[in-house]
């Protein structure tokens, strides 16, 4: 019930601005964040990574013993339910991270059923903390925000990210041909970003109008998709289905009819599937 999410979002803002604060720490040093190659040399983590997910699950655990957690670094394994759980990002956008770039935050969201219900962002170097609880408003640093509304993808920011799961030529070329067809619809502007769930937020606050990816984790767009849905925007797959937390795909947007057009243009180029071609 609410008053239960509102306590479980208190507990959720405290974590993040701890682990916000770690972040700053690393920031403020001139040594490396120790560096370490996962699955390929775009999939990167840090001991800041792990300390601060470590940190934040012990919060969210104590505060919510029976909850389950899927987490990036350390508890990935485990498959979404429909029982309610944590879904944890230390440090989304660990590249900007080490490259001491402002775009990086830790995301907090819960799923209950499969389904996003309460989601946390913060974002340290700019000092924004999003949050946001299902039915309730979406807000930065207390303050209610919303999306830009843009309806018209001549009009529109849109966000993309490169491939990090694999940089085979069939991906490369998906990438290029959804690129050449955006610029040639023609859309205002495209962006490439380095944090699925700063980006997420930039289109909750009206600064992106879309941002989409295939290859994304359910720590990557839990947070941010309540956050989003609760400042009027939509979520959908990048097909222009139903958004779905596991299916890896996700495709943002400040309206209805903006995701619509943009879904058009991946489904021409079958912007739909995590392979290694
Ligand atoms: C990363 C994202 C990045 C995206 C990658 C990856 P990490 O998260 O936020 O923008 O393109 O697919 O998921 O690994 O930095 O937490």
């Amino acid at each position: 019930d609410e008053v239960r999410l509102r306590c479980l979002l208190d507990e959720a803002v405290g974590a993040a601005q701890q682990a916000g604060n770690l972040m700053l720490e690393c920031f403020g040093r001139s040594d490396a964040p120790g560096v370490e190659e996962k699955t390929s040399v775009a999939d990167l983590v840090t001991k800041y990574d792990r300390q601060v997910e470590d940190l934040v699950l012990a919060r969210l655990r104590a505060c919510a013993p029976d909850f389950r957690v899927v987490a990036e670094e350390t508890a990935n394994t485990e498959e979404l339910t429909d029982a309610p759980t944590w879904v944890v990002d230390p440090i989304d956008g660990t590249t900007n991270f080490i490259h001491r770039q402002s775009e990086c935050c830790v995301l907090i969201g819960l799923a209950v059923r499969k389904r996003p219900v309460l989601g946390v962002c913060f974002i340290p170097k700019m000092d924004e903390l999003y949050t946001a609880i299902k039915g309730h408003g979406a807000f930065c640093n207390g303050r209610r925000i919303s999306c830009s509304g843009c309806e018209d993808l001549t009009k529109a920011l849109v966000n993309l990210h490169m491939p990090s799961y694999s940089r085979g030529p069939k991906v490369v070329e998906r990438i290029l041909g959804v690129t050449r067809d955006l610029l040639a619809h023609p859309v205002r502007g495209v962006r490439c970003g380095g944090s699925a769930g700063v980006d997420m937020i930039h289109v909750a606050r009206g600064r992106l109008d879309a941002y989409f990816e295939v290859g994304i984790y359910p720590w990557d767009v839990c947070a941010g998709a309540v956050i989003v849905e609760e400042a009027a925007g939509v979520c959908l797959d990048t097909m222009g289905g139903d958004f779905d937390l596991s299916s890896r795909r996700i495709l943002v947007a400040s309206s209805p009819k903006l995701a619509q057009q943009v879904a058009g243009i991946l489904q021409r180029q079958r912007y739909d599937t995590v392979d290694a071609e």
